[in-house]
């Protein structure tokens, strides 16, 4: 199988020796981080299975879709809709960009203080690591951040199937008319990819795909509500995580399994630390992986992650787009509004975040909120402080984190995380 594998990264043009070394890194960091916590529960052995093959087996399904007649897709934001994917007879995969890698060769393109999410998408292409981007028929990229479209601009330099998707920055009557064109030019240039067209049989097959896993995520984010938390926030942010790269389908029943078991362990008491450990929440920047940098170091300094308010967590998935519709156009309208609903800090203003934010900390019984910002994303740095304002006005203990994807602040932010958890006990 391992021969079988390296023809395969061969044949997608990967560097097998930087590739190597990046699969090299990951499994390790895999091992002291994940496998190194006790007592998981077992439906756990899921992901890390997936995450075991998530370069092997996972890459194997993709080119067999593809070799059936299917396109796959890439994208790096929730903004892009996989109903319209799905309903055209095409895969979405998240593409990686949760670790450094290539940075030199990436500053000869990007200035040196770009946020590390940009970087790393960068340096996975330039690096020829990712298999999913080389997969990929159509790299969907979109207008959020200025960070990321300026850098979409070069990296249209750099690859021939890339599809600029505009979106709005501001919840108006004018930003959803902006959605709902992008999103009906997206339908079409799907559709001549795949050239299957979307029907409202397929959409609405679709749309009950993509809503079964969001709900079925969604259930699994709730269980953390009790107290003790019947699972990690390392463990669940791998879940949240594992949705952009699995089989739709295949993921929700994984996921409603663990789901059941977590409900036995809340029943018995059970918890993966022990009941009145300090409750974080963290909000902000997504966490790709293999970003895990925070919350291992909130859990190994005493505290558990319940809640995350990003979009690698509840800002993607806790909302579901109505079923009811009967024609395309109506299930398009419902997307529509179902993705609109989306409160990234790329809006202006952008009060529902702060709303959110405020909700989830009284839910999931938070005692303290973790900001998580990457260095230069203006977006979200900027909206940290009135995120610290909206808590302080509920007695929410909230630390504002500034990082990047580097081990080198690990200590610094170790002393200065054990800070904030001894002021929550
Ligand atoms: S909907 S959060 S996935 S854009 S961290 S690249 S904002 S400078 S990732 Fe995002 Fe879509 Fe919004 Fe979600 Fe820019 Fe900030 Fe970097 Fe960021």
């Amino acid at each position: 199988m391992g021969e079988d594998y390296r023809r395969m990264w061969t044949d997608l043009g990967l560097d097998l020796g930087a590739h190597d070394a990046l699969v090299g890194a990951l499994g390790k960091a895999y091992q002291d981080i994940y496998l190194a916590q006790k007592d998981r529960p077992l439906g756990m052995g899921y992901f890390d299975f997936v995450m075991s093959e998530v370069h092997g087996l996972r890459i194997r399904e993709l080119l067999d879709e593809k070799k059936a007649g299917r396109r796959i897709i890439g994208s790096y934001c929730v903004f892009v809709p996989e109903e319209i994917v799905l309903a055209a007879n095409a895969t979405l995969v998240g593409l990686c960009s949760g670790a450094d890698f290539a940075m030199e060769e990436v500053e000869r393109y990007l200035p040196r203080n770009t946020c590390a999410l940009i970087k790393s998408s960068f340096g996975f292409k330039l690096g020829k690591v990712c298999p999913y981007f080389e997969s990929a028929d159509m790299i969907v990229v979109e207008n959020t951040c200025d960070g990321k479209k300026k850098a979409y601009e070069t990296l249209n330099d750099l690859v021939s199937n890339l599809y600029v998707m505009d979106l709005p920055q501001v919840k108006s009557e004018n930003g959803r008319e902006l959605l709902k064109t992008e999103y009906n030019r997206f339908r079409k240039a799907v559709e001549e990819l795949t050239g299957v067209a979307v029907t409202a049989e397929s959409l609405k097959q679709a749309i009950r795909t993509v809503n079964a896993k969001r709900a079925a995520i969604h259930r699994l984010s709730s269980l953390r509500k009790a107290d003790p938390a019947p699972i990690s926030g390392l463990d669940a942010l791998l879940a949240n995580q594992v949705f952009f790269y699995d089989n739709p389908a295949r993921f929700t029943v994984s996921v409603e399994k663990i789901c059941d078991e977590l409900e036995g362990r809340i029943k018995e008491e059970k918890g993966a630390f022990l009941a009145g450990t300090p409750r974080i929440l963290v909000s902000g920047c997504p966490q790709a992986v293999p970003n895990w940098k925070l919350p291992f170091i909130v859990e190994t300094s005493g505290a558990v992650i319940v809640g995350e308010e990003s979009c690698v967590g509840e800002r993607g998935t806790r909302n579901l787009t109505d079923e009811s519709g009967e024609t395309v156009e109506q299930m398009m309208d419902a997307i529509i509004d179902r993705y609109f609903q989306v409160d990234c800090a790329i809006f202006t203003p952008n009060p529902d975040r702060l709303e959110h934010i405020r909700e989830m900390a009284a839910e999931y019984r938070a005692d303290g909120v973790i900001h998580y910002g990457l260095q230069f994303c203006q977006p979200y740095l900027m909206e940290a402080i009135p995120v610290e304002k909206a808590l302080e006005g509920q007695d929410i203990p909230c630390m504002r984190v500034e990082t990047d994807y580097s081990m080198e602040d690990v200590g610094q932010l170790k002393t200065r995380i054990e800070a904030f958890i001894e002021q929550l006990r």
